[in-house]
């Protein structure tokens, strides 16, 4: 136990040493010269060549920027509750955040990936994982905006997600913790082969990209950290890192790093698909959310699902394999040719790729060195393909260009890797300011990189920015990778803790973008489509509002016959049929957001007036010349007067 603590202490003062900046920052590198300016200056009016979808970390949301230019255009609320877009506020996306546990407005969001045909990126839809309370999010990329959340069961902390395989037919949500299956009460030292980890493959829609959890997969009670799909060669093949193939529950940074090897999970997808198919697995009660919003209603339901399809991996002979992978895997990344696959062993001096080729011929030869919980366990030796020899400190994440290299981040040692694949050697390396996690080169996870720049994110910026108080912005750093050497070319800061980002050229998506929402095909059940319709309904204690906006006054302008104690909805419908004007709204004391509603589009906001008088509602986005003339009244009378429930516009009310 001492030596083991010793060495524990020994390996954070090698990563304390690694992290502090002092010396580094001194080196200002020159990267700022002038052709690196200019390959990062986008002009003015001009657009930028990639998507950059970020992931927001414990801000919870998904941020896009431009690329090279590290513009940042939207943040894109996904799980956590929005003001500026009334995500999570309105009563249309309030179901969004509906969870098993009840409304949660939060997660920690960190794995984009972009859906794919024929494994190359086709900028339909973006994928991304709530880490805490497991949740899977998909953005639709003509809109920028989050459709669906499905909740995940049998699951804590869905980290090796959201990754899709090659023809979105699955996107993959692996635990990181294992937990009770079903949860029960019981004592956290009978952890070991009690716990077990669910893989849970949800289907997409090839259509709509509807999600719906084809099966999961319950494994040994291991930590599930990363994953990647299979693609070509390989497709029908996920892989997923494991940690804590000691199953300690317990001082998890000494007890968890007992192992020289842990595993990389080898799963059969197809196998476990058909094995599914032709009704295998068992139902098991569950509790799910399944949030969709719907762009016909411009509304969100939430459903809760009470059944869950188990596999148990036993009863699928050859579909599932363990590849012994040393020290801690975190990563697990497949290159574009699918023969590859690469552990980034965080507490390993050497980078360990496997070959897939040499796994297939080792199963068919039944060449197992042993079983963990029943699951084969193949030779180190003959999965091998190749070993990065002492490539740097801490492997993380590694990418592909697409034109046979590799770039590894290294954690300690705070630097992008270049190495080649097949040959293994180092071609390049670049330090990052500091400490970098994940990297992204825009199509990275397909079979088709765009192998132009590297996008590495930093987990410290200390002395990179003007000081902001104690919390330094978080940042990202851009390297030109279409020479033989990488160039650093830009430092931005991003929004949240980033994790991965996925990219794509813009042209994939541009030309989808929506423009507006088309007022006849508005079905939302509280739409007013003219002015003429619109009205004030009392029913007991509710009143609903149905107004509409367009430049720039509110119909009804005046409201009366509101009274202390009801409930007030506003059923707003923007109707402007232009690109780029929404209006606003909000009224003082609303226990909510203001609005932000799109051309053609009804959001409904709820009032609860506590107090008598007469007060004013405005647009809150400056939409025309007169944007500050787009306001009106409510007056507010005692919950026992009978003033009368009276509207107008442009008239008085007597
Ligand atoms: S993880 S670096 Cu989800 Cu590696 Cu963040
Ligand atoms: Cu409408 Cu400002």
């Amino acid at each position: 136990m001492r030596n083991i603590l010793k060495s524990t202490v020994a390996l954070l003062s090698v990563l304390v040493a690694f992290t502090s900046c002092d010396t580094a920052s001194k080196s200002n590198s020159g990267a700022l010269s002038s052709s690196a300016a200019e390959k990062v200056y986008v002009a003015p009016g001009e657009h930028d060549e990639f998507y950059a979808f970020i992931s927001g970390g414990f801000s919870g949301q998904l941020s896009v920027y431009g690329l090279p230019s590290g513009r940042l255009f939207k943040v894109i609320p996904v799980f956590s509750l929005d003001a500026e877009k009334a995500y999570g506020y309105n009563e249309e996306t309030k179901p969004m955040l509906n969870t098993s546990h009840g409304f949660v407005p939060w997660d920690d969001s960190h794995h984009p990936d972009i859906s794919q045909t024929n494994g190359e990126i086709d900028g339909r839809w973006v994928f991304i994982n709530g880490n805490n309370t497991p949740r899977i999010a998909k953005i639709d990329l003509s809109t920028f905006e989050t459709t669906e959340i499905i909740e995940v069961p049998n699951s804590a902390g869905n980290h090796s997600s959201s990754f899709v395989t090659e023809n979105s037919e699955y996107v993959v949500a692996g635990t990181r913790f294992s937990i009770p299956i079903p949860q029960k009460d019981m004592p956290i030292k009978d952890y070991k082969s009690n716990f077990k980890g669910a893989l849970s493959f949800i289907s997409i829609d090839p259509k709509h990209g509807h999600m719906d959890i084809k099966f999961q997969l319950i494994m040994p009670g291991f930590d599930y950290d990363l994953s990647h799909p299979g693609r070509g060669k390989s497709h029908g093949w996920f892989f997923f890192t494991t940690y804590n193939t000691e199953e300690a529950s317990t001082l998890l940074e000494v007890n968890a790093s007992q192992n020289d090897k842990d595993f990389i999970a080898a799963v059969n997808w197809k196998k476990i698909e058909d094995y599914v198919n032709n009704g295998g697995g068992t139902m098991m009660p569950a509790n799910y959310a399944h949030n969709v919003y719907d762009e016909a209603t411009h509304s969100a339901t939430s459903t809760m699902k009470k059944e869950v399809r188990v596999v148990n991996p036993l009863d699928v002979p050859g579909a599932v394999y363990f590849l012994p992978t040393p020290k801690s895997p975190h990563g697990c990344d497949v290159d574009p040719s699918g023969e590859y696959i690469v552990g980034n062993g965080k507490l390993s001096a050497n980078l360990t790729v496997h070959s897939f080729t040499k796994m297939l011929a080792a199963i068919e030869n039944n060449k197992v060195a042993g079983d963990a919980y029943g699951i084969p366990i193949l030779n180190f030796e003959d999965v091998l393909a190749g070993v990065v020899e002492q490539p740097g400190l801490g492997p993380l994440h590694t990418e592909f260009d697409g034109k046979g290299n590799a770039y590894t981040t290294f954690f300690i040692s705070s630097e992008v890797v270049k190495w080649k694949l097949g040959t293994w050697e180092v071609v390049d390396r670049q330090p990052c300011f500091y400490s970098v996690g994940h990297l992204m080169i825009p199509g990275g996870n397909s079979q088709k990189p765009f192998g132009k720049y590297v996008l590495a994110m930093n987990k410290i910026t200390k002395d990179r920015y003007l000081p902001t108080g104690p919390e330094v912005t978080q940042s990202a750093q851009l390297y030109d990778i279409s020479g033989e050497k990488m160039e650093l070319l830009l430092d931005f800061p991003t929004v949240g803790e980033p994790h991965y980002a996925a990219g794509c050229p813009a042209d994939l998506i541009k030309p989808r973008s929506k423009k507006l929402f088309k007022l006849e095909d508005n079905k939302h059940p509280y739409a007013t489509l003219n002015e003429a319709d619109t009205k004030v309904v009392r029913d007991g204690k509710t009143v609903h509002i149905y107004m509409t906006t367009i430049r720039s006054h509110f119909a009804p302008d005046n409201i009366e016959g509101v009274k202390v104690g009801d409930k007030v909805y506003f059923h707003i419908t923007n109707l402007e049929q232009d690109y780029d004007v929404p209006h606003g709204v909000s009224i003082i004391g609303a226990n909510t957001s203001e609005l932000l509603i799109m051309p053609g589009q009804t959001e409904t906001f709820l009032w609860e007036p506590k107090q008598i008088g007469v007060w004013p509602f405005y647009c809150t986005d400056f939409c025309s010349a007169l944007h500050q003339e787009m306001q009106g009244y409510v007056r507010v009378s005692p919950a026992n007067s009978n003033t009368p429930l009276k509207w107008s516009l442009g008239e008085d009310i007597e």
